[in-house]
């Protein structure tokens, strides 16, 4: 372990990383490092505890089935930022409008969160990975009167900091606030984060690439092209590929970041701009990977130079090894 640095301790010892905060955005960090451990808490025991498991009995925006944990943790990651007053404003998955915090803290907060509370919440029932994954921005607006849409259509570019929480086989935190990423794993006996996966770098090639195949049918020629190079037998460029699809972007992307690899989420016919939010899940997993040498793309652009025109936009999303995406935008080009 890494000298037993805290996830609170490291905040502490980098304030001067975060540009412009006095304290503020270690407040929100702080946080959002308390709604993990309750997440944690509550996702640990989830096949005991039966208000979090099985449908919630409605749909949220994107017309997806809501689960009671998606609800659970949507509440509580709100919550928990509300109560720490440094910001104005939330965006989230499971809310169809911004939700701007209109009291005296709120109106005076100088960050806006963007977050999808538990992507790939299916994933609980069957005991596979799943995660919460947060963008934090700056907002354009004047501190003193309630954010405006345009706080929230910021271009990822602009993110002061962003990270995940993973809920695997054991609950990690992974962030950046603009200076390299470095990842936290949670000791529940002690309740504390411990800096385990310090200077995260994404390898520059990697031999495994995801994709749900299922929708093979429903790919573009090119797309197609791509799954054919990556299954192809090539034995110099170390194919035919591994090919790892968990269903849950966070532990797909995590095992990027740490063993190489592309994630993809192409357009489709059934999906003409693919599933993947470009606001809160895209963005803030595409500045992680820059951050970590990576890269993510839309196919032909990068993730983070897309300027949104609605909260919940959806964008084609590949992302990882940086070598494997400009190999798929080469493919994707021809
Ligand atoms: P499909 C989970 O719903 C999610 O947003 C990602 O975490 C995951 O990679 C993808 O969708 C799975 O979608 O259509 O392949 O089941």
């Amino acid at each position: 372990m890494n000298g037993f640095i805290t996830l609170g301790e490291f905040i502490v010892q980098r304030q001067a990383d975060f540009p412009y905060a006095k304290g503020e955005l270690s407040r929100l960090l702080s946080a959002i490092r308390l709604a993990a451990k309750v997440m944690n808490s509550q996702i640990s025991k989830a096949g005991l505890v039966d208000d979090i498991l099985g449908s919630a009995g409605n749909e949220n925006i994107q017309g997806e089935e809501q689960k009671k944990l998606d609800v659970y943790a949507n509440r509580l990651f709100i919550n928990a930022l509300k109560a720490r007053g440094e910001v104005c404003g939330i965006a989230s998955e499971e809310e169809e409008q911004s939700i701007i915090f209109e009291n005296e803290a709120g109106v005076n907060g100088k960050y806006i969160v963007l977050i999808d509370p538990i992507d790939g919440s299916s994933n609980i029932e069957v005991n596979v990975s799943i995660g919460t994954v947060f963008a934090i921005y700056r907002r354009l607006s004047p501190i003193g009167t309630p954010a405006v849409l345009s706080d929230f259509l910021q271009a990822g570019r602009k993110q002061v900091a962003a990270g995940y929480v993973i809920f695997g086989s054991s609950t990690m935190l992974v962030f950046t606030s603009g200076n390299g990423v470095n990842g936290f794993t949670y000791d529940p006996g002690i309740g504390v984060f411990y800096l385990s996966h310090p200077n995260m770098q994404v390898p520059n090639d990697g031999k495994i690439y995801s994709v749900n195949e299922g929708n093979h049918a429903y790919f573009s020629p090119e797309v197609k092209a791509y799954i054919d190079y990556c299954k192809a037998i090539d034995i110099e460029s170390n194919r035919p590929y591994t090919g790892r699809y968990i269903g849950s972007m966070i532990a797909d992307l995590h095992r990027n970041f740490l063993k190489g690899g592309i994630y993809m989420y192409p357009a489709s016919s059934k999906a003409p701009n693919g599933k993947l939010r470009l606001l809160y899940e895209c963005n803030p997993m595409a500045f992680l990977m820059e951050q970590a040498g990576g890269k993510a793309s839309d196919g032909r652009q990068t993730i983070l130079d897309i300027v949104p025109e609605e909260i919940h936009e959806r964008t084609p999303f590949y992302a990882g090894s940086s070598d494997m995406v400009d190999k798929l935008e080469e493919v994707l080009a021809t």
